[in-house]
C-alpha cells in the first residue's frame, strides 16, 4: 500500500524536518496550511516541488474533513498548534481553541472519513510544568504552568482518551524542548543564536532576556522527528517521553554561544523584566528510557554540538 502522511503544522520547524523525513521514506506527503496575506514557506521552499500543499485550519473542522476525504492519507502528524508559551498568557484562548480543541477536530475528522488512520499527538514536556518529580517520564504526574501546558494537556488526554474509547491507532509524543537553524527567532535558543551572530557582525550591542536560571532538556529537532514516525510504525498506539536526558540553564546556553565566537556573554546580555512569564517552569530532563527500549530511538545530538550548530547557521546566514 502507498503510503501517505498528513502533516499539520508542516511551516513549522518540525513540519519541516518531519516532511523531509518522510520524503526520504518514499511518503506522499500532504501539508495543511492556513490562509495567511504573506507566505510562510521558507522553512519548506527547498521541498515545496515535492509537496502537495493544502488549505485548511485547525480552528475550522469541516476543512480537516474535506482534506482526510480527498487525500485519504494512512499517517497523520498533528503538529499544528499555537506553540509559543509566552503568547499563551496574552491569548489563552486563542491558544486553548487552536492547541487544545484542535486536536479534538482532527480526531473527530479521522473517527468520521477513516478510523483506520494512524494519528501522532504532539505533546509537550511543557505538560510537566512544576515537575512533580526529577527527571520526568510518562509516569509523572502533569502540572502545567502556562495557558499553553493546560491546552497541551488537554490534547495529550484527548488523543488517549480517543484510543480508549474508539480503537484508534493515536500515540503522543511527550516531546521535551527542541531546536535548530529553524527554530523560530522568539524562542530562547534561537534568540540567543541570532544576537550572538548580529552581534559578531556589528548588527547589535546587547541581547535582552529573562530568566536565565530556567533549565531545559533541550535536543535538535531532526532527531525528534524520528522518534514521532518511528511511533507511528509500532502495532501498539502508545506515549512516550521524548528527550536528551540532560539539562542545562539558559544562562549556560548564553555562556557555550557567546564563547563559541571568542566573547563573553556577561558583556551583552541585560535581563529584561519584559521577558519574565508569570508563572515559570524551572526545571524540565526527561528519562526516555521507553523510547531507547520499545522504539530504539536516543538523541544523537547533545546540549554543546547544538548550541554550536545553531550559532554557526546564523553566522552563516548572515554572512
Ligand atoms: P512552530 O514552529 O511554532 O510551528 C507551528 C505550526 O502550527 C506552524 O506551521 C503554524 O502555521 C501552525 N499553526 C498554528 N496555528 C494553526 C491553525 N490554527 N491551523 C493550522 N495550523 C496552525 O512549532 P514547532 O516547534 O515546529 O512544534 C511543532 C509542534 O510540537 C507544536 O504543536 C508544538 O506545540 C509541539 N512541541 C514543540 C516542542 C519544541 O520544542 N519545538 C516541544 C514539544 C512540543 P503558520 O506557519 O501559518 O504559523
Ligand atoms: O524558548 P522558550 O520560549 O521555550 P519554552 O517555554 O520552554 O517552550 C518550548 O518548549 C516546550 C517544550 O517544553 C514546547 F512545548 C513549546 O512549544 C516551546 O517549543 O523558553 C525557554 C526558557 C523559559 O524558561 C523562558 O522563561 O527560556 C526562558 N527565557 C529567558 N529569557 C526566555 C527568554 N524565553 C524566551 N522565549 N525569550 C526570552 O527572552
Amino acid at each position: 500500500m502507498s503510503k501517505r502522511a498528513f502533516i499539520t503544522g508542516i511551516t513549522g520547524q518540525d513540519g519541516s524536518h518531519l516532511a523531509e523525513l518522510l520524503l526520504k521514506q518514499g511518503y506522499e506527503v500532504i501539508g495543511l496550511m492556513r490562509r495567511t496575506s504573506t507566505l510562510t514557506f521558507e522553512r519548506i521552499a527547498h521541498i515545496q516541488d515535492q509537496l502537495t500543499l493544502v488549505r485548511g485550519d485547525l480552528l475550522d473542522e469541516a476543512s480537516m474533513i474535506n482534506v482526510l476525504s480527498k487525500y485519504r492519507p494512512t499517517e497523520v502528524y498533528n503538529l499544528a498548534a499555537q506553540s509559543f508559551v509566552q503568547t499563551s498568557f496574552e491569548q489563552s484562548v486563542l491558544t486553548g481553541e487552536v492547541t487544545a480543541l484542535g486536536v479534538t477536530r482532527l480526531l473527530d475528522a479521522i473517527r468520521i472519513v477513516d478510523p483506520t488512520i494512524r494519528f501522532y499527538q504532539a505533546s509537550s514536556s511543557e505538560m510537566f510544568g512544576k515537575a512533580q518529580e526529577t527527571p520526568q517520564s510518562e509516569t509523572t504526574p502533569f502540572y502545567p504552568r502556562s495557558p499553553y501546558g493546560v491546552a497541551k494537556l488537554y490534547g495529550h488526554w484527548i488523543t488517549i482518551n480517543y484510543r480508549e474509547s474508539y480503537g484508534l491507532h493515536a500515540s503522543s509524543g511527550i516531546l521535551f524542548n527542541h531546536e535548530g537553524p529553524r527554530r523560530g527567532l522568539e524562542f530562547a535558543t534561537r534568540k540567543i543564536t541570532d544576537a550572538v551572530a548580529r552581534i559578531v557582525n556589528g548588527k547589535a550591542m546587547e541581547l535582552r532576556l529573562g530568566n536565565l536560571e530556567a533549565r531545559r532538556d533541550w535536543g535538535y529537532a531532526g532527531d525528534y522527528v524520528e522518534a514521532m514516525w518511528l511511533m507511528l510504525q509500532q502495532d501498539t498506539p502508545d506515549d512516550y517521553v521524548i528527550a536528551t536526558e540532560e539539562t542545562h540553564s539558559v544562562r549556560e546556553f548564553c555562556d557555550v554561544a557567546f564563547r563559541h565566537v571568542g566573547l563573553d556573554y556577561r558583556d551583552y546580555v541585560v535581563q529584561d523584566e519584559q521577558f519574565f512569564r508569570p508563572a515559570e517552569v524551572d526545571l524540565l530532563v526527561g528519562d526516555a528510557t521507553k523510547a531507547r527500549t520499545k522504539l530504539g530511538w536516543s538523541a544523537q545530538t547533545k546540549f554543546h554540538d547544538l548550541v554550536r550548530l545553531m550559532v554557526d547557521a546564523d553566522l552563516a546566514r548572515m554572512a
